[in-house]
């Protein structure tokens, strides 16, 4: 089965190949043994680990070929380019993605196995670039997929960290961090480019001067770094194209300035190479709940002041100062409100340095920006202290402050018919610059309200989303701007979260469908809702699930030592822990099962559906709440997989360190995904496209991206439960008077009495869901614990019925066509950036 990954997609794609890069002509083996030989000082007895370096280096010249390629033809024709700039880009691994989307891929397979390898292994070598927390990096890197594949002018903009997302390790079964040592080994998916830096400066004071009759601002920093460049190629598939994600890492003034640098100022020029590395160091490790910390602030303006800074260079170096025409070459997407500073600092950099009125300038950043919203939790919305802000960058305060100005006389001339106590309230709720309604003595700026002002669109990632953006979070923006608002509904790269990471399936899909070109037209995947009742085409697609099955189950006997039943259920919860996100209602039902099986006879239990449960994922490393609930989940877990009477029916694991690769093992195995957040909670969800796309059947709620994959799916094909998103609000203010299942009021007992142990520990948890105490139950687990029972219980009558089961895991793939990213660019392309594709011709 090894030799199964190597070639099933070898043979998936019968186009014939494009050629991509290749100055070098030297067969694969003997360029691997070159890099090996000139980079790593190797001759022969190579590990794995070599083998791997061997074969990313020697990629590395292909990929950077196909990157000449398209960038000489791009700068040649000049078209309009997006900018994605984003403070987390969750890549993961490089090879195989490179070499598959390459078409490569059985140049070097072959190579390696002639070496004695098995590419697979090999690739298992690499580390994830985790740069990212969660769903929203992951989103910026399938979009970059996207955009390459689909040949459109488009470059990523984000930070260099030098620490990813931390490494989760468990101790004791309780969380503990490690740092993301990623980059020691060197990375060859990287290119310095000593050519490219840019000073950022923070703090100092704000001057007006005279320049002959015009008034000047000019800023002077108290303290200045330098962004440097790297580039990081991203290939398209099946096209000539590859893109590139800029990174910019932060170094020291002193390192180009050696007049500063003189003997006395050593240790200054030390403490100085720390401070200004120590901006780029390490990635906040939240998801979706910012840290209002400074650096964090500072992270945030260096990237967007870099980015900024490239981008009108290369303008400038074309069009001189016809900045009029930036509109029509360059526009910026804002992931989240994170590189919202942007609206002040192209203010700044078209009015203090270019020299531009205000007005002119203002036209043009607000055709050049555009806003992407991903939370509607309120604390989520990012709003910094204007002390912080007036301290860190003066200036900007100042344009934010004069932004803020023209927008509220605007808004209130827009609002004259109002009556003069009526209009004040409005003007003042939509005002940037707002009191902190927790402490009256603090003022902020409000990120999301000043990211709207400043941008052509606003969008939410699933229709739901959007609507609760446009009818809650947004609403005053709305009615006064409704032709801003838009819906982008989400979507995931079918190349690694389908063709790439289940090249089985894929192959079974080419097989049926009589071709491979659903893995760019993904609509296509349609065609197989004609097999989804064939009984021959179903004992495949098992079979396929049943490999997949085979090799979660040897990661988790690796993790855990334990042999798990392969013919059980495999239930998956993966993702961020969060509260919102309920992980802590699954084990509720787990223990519940466990209660039952528990009471059973042996003959009764041979009845009942076995299952694998598995839950993974990362608590911020100050989110005592998300750290309690793993603790459950391990502890949990340790009753149940020891009980003899019980353990051949139930399982629980908790696999540590969830991250992209690991993602892309478990996503193929999976047979049910969990996307249960309470309702209107979760904007979007992107895994639970993965899921659908492997065929996995979805138990959720009516939230986020669900919504749309039930459609898609056939809601009868669904594991639908719970209170919809238009209750949530009531019931919140009703939850005093529910009256909780008996059964929810056991369980409570049983985790407060200390079934599992640490019943210290797991007090705050119980009372965060008692809605007589202070948690108050906020995201409703008791409110939707009988109906989620319920459909966990439609889930074992169908597993029994397995034609049925298989029938519904065809529909799902087969319904993931309108979940690609490649649908969700185009839609941003046409609706938004305006950007048509230009594919280099090959010479
Ligand atoms: C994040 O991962 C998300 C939102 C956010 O404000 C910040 C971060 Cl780091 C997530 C959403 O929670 C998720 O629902 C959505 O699918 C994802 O962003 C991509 O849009």
């Amino acid at each position: 089965r090894r030799a199964l990954r190597v070639h099933a997609v070898a043979e998936l794609d019968k186009t014939a190949p494009i050629v991509r890069g290749g100055t070098s002509s030297v067969p694969a083996p003997a360029d691997i043994a070159n890099k090996l030989r000139y980079l790593f000082g190797r001759n022969g007895d190579y590990t794995t680990a070599d083998a791997y370096q061997g074969t990313a280096w020697s990629v590395r010249e292909k990929l950077i070929d196909s990157f000449n390629k398209t960038h000489e033809y791009w700068k040649k024709e000049d078209p309009k380019f997006v900018y994605y700039l984003s403070a987390e880009f969750l890549m993961g691994r490089s090879l195989i993605n490179t070499v598959y989307n390459l078409g490569l891929e059985g140049e070097y397979a072959e190579a390696l196995n002639q070496m004695g390898y098995e590419m697979e292994r090999v690739a298992d070598a690499e580390r994830d670039a985790a740069l990212g927390n969660g769903g929203l990096g992951r989103l910026a890197a399938c979009f970059l997929d996207s955009m390459a594949t689909l040949d459109l002018p488009g470059w990523g903009y984000g930070i260099r960290y030098k620490y990813g997302m931390f490494k989760q390790a468990l101790k004791n079964g309780y969380q503990v961090e490690l740092p993301d040592i990623w980059l020691t080994k060197g990375n060859p998916w990287e290119l310095r480019r000593d050519d490219v830096k840019y000073e950022v400066g923070f703090g100092g004071r704000v001057e007006r001067r005279k320049q002959g009759s015009k008034e000047v601002t000019v800023w002077t920093p108290s303290e200045r770094v330098i962004a440097q460049a790297y580039d990081n190629p991203i290939p398209g598939y099946n096209t000539p194209t590859t893109s590139n994600l800029r990174l910019w890492d932060a170094v020291p003034v002193t390192e180009f300035d050696l007049g500063a640098f003189n003997a006395g100022d050593y240790d200054r020029a030390m403490l100085e190479r720390e401070r200004a590395e120590g901006i780029s160091a390490v990635l906040y490790p939240n998801d979706s709940t910012p840290e209002g910390k400074e650096l964090r602030l500072k992270q945030q303006y260096f990237f967007v002041c870099a980015s900024l800074q490239d981008v009108l260079s290369r303008f400038k170096a074309v069009h001189a100062t016809d900045f009029n025409l930036l509109p029509e070459k360059a526009c910026f997407q804002l992931n989240d409100t994170h590189p919202t500073i942007a609206v002040a600092e192209l203010m700044r950099l078209l009015v203090d340095v270019e020299g531009l009125d205000w007005d002119q300038a203002w036209t043009i950043t607000t055709k050049c920006l555009n806003y992407t919203n991903h939370t509607v939790m309120p604390e989520a919305l990012e709003k910094w202290p204007v002390k912080v802000m007036a301290k860190m960058l003066p200036r900007h305060m100042e344009i934010i402050e004069v932004i803020n100005e023209g927008w509220t006389k605007w808004l209130a001339g827009h609002l004259k018919d109002l009556k003069p106590e009526e209009r004040a309230k409005r003007v003042a709720a939509m005002s940037i610059i707002h009191e902190n309604p927790w402490n009256k003595d603090e003022m902020l700026v409000n990120m999301a309200y000043l990211a709207v002002v400043g941008s052509s669109a606003v969008n939410g990632v699933a229709a739901i989303h959007s609507n609760i953006v446009k009818d809650e979070i947004l609403n005053d923006f709305y009615q006064i701007f409704p032709s801003k608002f838009q819906n982008k509904t989400n979507g995931v790269t079918p190349r690694r979260w389908l063709a790439w990471c289940n090249p089985e399936l894929a192959a079974l899909i080419t097989d049926a469908l009589g071709t491979s070109e659903w893995i760019n037209d993904t609509e296509k995947l349609a065609g197989l809702r004609a097999f989804a009742s064939d009984k021959s085409f179903q004992a495949k697609w098992s079979a396929v699930k049943k490999a997949k099955k085979a090799k979660l189950a040897q990661l988790i006997k690796k993790v855990h030592g334990d042999d798990v039943n392969q013919e059980a259920l495999f239930d998956i919860q993966i993702k961020r822990i969060h509260e919102y996100k309920r992980q802590y209602l699954n084990v509720l039902s787990i223990i519940w099962r466990y209660k039952q099986l528990k009471k059973m006879s042996p003959e009764e239990r041979k009845k009942a559906v076995p299952r694998v449960c598995v839950i993974g994922g990362k608590a911020a490393s100050a989110y005592d709440m998300a750290k309690r609930i793993i603790r459950l989940v391990t502890a949990v877990g340790d009753v149940i997989n020891k009980d003899p009477d019980t353990q051949d029916y139930l399982r629980l694991y908790f696999l540590p360190d969830y991250n992209v690769s690991l993602a892309e093992t478990i996503i193929p195995a999976a047979e049910l995904s969990q996307h249960i957040s309470t309702a209107g909670t979760e904007a979007s969800g992107t895994s639970n496209m993965k899921f659908q796309m492997n065929g996995c059947l979805i138990i959720g709620t009516w939230d986020g991206a669900n919504i749309e994959i039930a459609e898609e799916t056939g809601i009868e094909n669904v594991f639908v439960f719970g209170v919809r998103a238009e209750e949530i609000n009531q019931l919140r203010k009703e939850r005093k008077n529910l009256k909780t299942d008996p059964r929810w009021d056991e369980l409570m007992r049983d985790i407060e009495s200390g079934m599992f142990g640490d019943k210290d520990y797991f007090k705050p948890l119980v009372d965060s869901v008692n809605n007589m105490k202070v948690g108050n139950d906020w995201f409703l687990l008791a409110n939707d614990f009988a109906s989620y029972l319920k459909a966990q219980e439609e889930v074992d009558a169908c597993y029994k019925d397995q034609s049925e089961w298989l029938r519904r895991s065809i529909m799902y793939t087969a319904g993931s066509g309108k979940f690609s990213s490649d649908r969700t660019i185009r839609e941003y392309a046409e609706d938004i950036w305006h950007v048509k594709p230009s594919r280099p011709t090959i010479a």
